[in-house]
């Protein structure tokens, strides 16, 4: 596995190719000094950077430089965290996680003609969005969002699509809080439709309870295709794991199939997985490069090789 950007903090990649080049688009860590939190107080990021490159293995990394600013946000309150970005009709959209002037996350959407930006931030975030970690994923002429995260990302605070008054966890024999997904409206700035829970299932066909935290989901969420099967994959959180589950359309429901990727050094794992001159990668981070500081990750990639019956190889996370 090969760090990236060695210069800086950079956590939380989704790598997409635009014009034939592979674009990442990272959070920023900074050294805020924030005291270390339950709820991730101390992941304070302002802003981001893209970078492109041409060749994962060889060769060099451009840094395109700051495309967003929380200051350039009319509705910005702090912690930019996970961002996406989606291409359609020659725009740029860039989807990203932040809380607002109440201390509510909320997704948020900004524009540009270029997929190195600057991206220009919308006046509001999307209508009825909620929790973080925004994906991105197209599928004929269609493109959905996936989204949630729970603890500091807020998703215990909503069940269907509406706030609590308190948030709540459900008992370790309940179903476990899901993911969500919706179908993106057609110039890309709101939902088309109300969010969905993104199911998934262990082998017997039963949802993953609350209690099965190797298993179930907690933030992170990030879909490909791959041979025809749609491979919806997240990060565990306070179990350290990048896990997958696939299923036959985007909505799912997913079947449980396995690791990933083992805990790195850090708590917080994150991933996106692409595709790039004939060869899947996987994108994540670690905080090996500061010494375990949690809230200063360093990007890493590593090839993703998947077995002939379309199962992904695991990987360890400390290699
Ligand atoms: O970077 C802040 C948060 O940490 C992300 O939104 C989560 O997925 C976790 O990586």
């Amino acid at each position: 596995m090969k760090y990236l950007i060695p210069g800086d903090y950079m956590a939380d990649p989704c790598a997409h190719v635009f014009n034939d080049k592979l674009f990442i688009y990272p959070s920023h860590d900074r050294e805020s000094g924030i005291q270390e939190n339950d709820s991730g107080d101390h992941f304070d990021m302002k802003d981001y950077h893209a970078f492109s490159l041409d060749d994962v293995e060889k060769g060099d990394v451009t840094d395109h430089g700051v495309i967003l600013d929380t200051k350039d946000i009319p509705w910005a309150g702090r912690q930019l965290w996970d961002s996406d970005v989606a291409c359609k009709n020659g725009k740029y959209y860039l989807y990203f996680s932040l809380k607002d002037k109440n201390d509510i996350f909320r997704l948020g959407v900004a524009v540009s003609d270029l997929p190195q930006g600057p991206f220009i931030p919308q006046n509001d975030p999307i209508r009825g969005s909620y929790s973080i970690d925004p994906c991105v994923f197209q599928d004929n002429g269609d493109y959905f969002i996936y989204f949630g995260g729970i603890w500091g990302g807020q998703l215990q605070r909503y069940r269907d699509n509406k706030a609590l008054e308190n948030g709540a966890y459900p008992a370790d024999n309940e179903n476990a809080i899901c993911a969500r997904v919706a179908k993106l409206s057609g110039d890309m700035l709101q939902f088309a439709e109300d969010p969905k829970p993104v199911v998934i299932l262990d082998r017997s066909g039963k949802p993953l309870t609350a209690g099965d935290t190797e298993r179930r989901f907690f933030e992170a969420s990030w879909m490909h295709k791959c041979g025809g099967k749609y491979y919806f994959s997240y990060s565990t959180g306070d179990t350290h794991l990048i896990c997958y589950a696939t299923g036959n359309n985007p909505y799912g429901p997913f079947t449980y199939q396995g690791v990933i990727l083992t805990p790195v050094v850090g708590w917080t794992t994150h991933h996106c997985i692409t595709e790039y001159k004939g060869k899947w990668y996987l994108f994540h981070h670690d905080s090996v490069p500061s010494g375990g500081k949690t809230w200063l990750r360093s990007l890493k990639v590593t090839e993703l090789k998947y077995n002939d019956d379309g199962t992904i190889q695991k990987m360890e996370g400390t290699q």
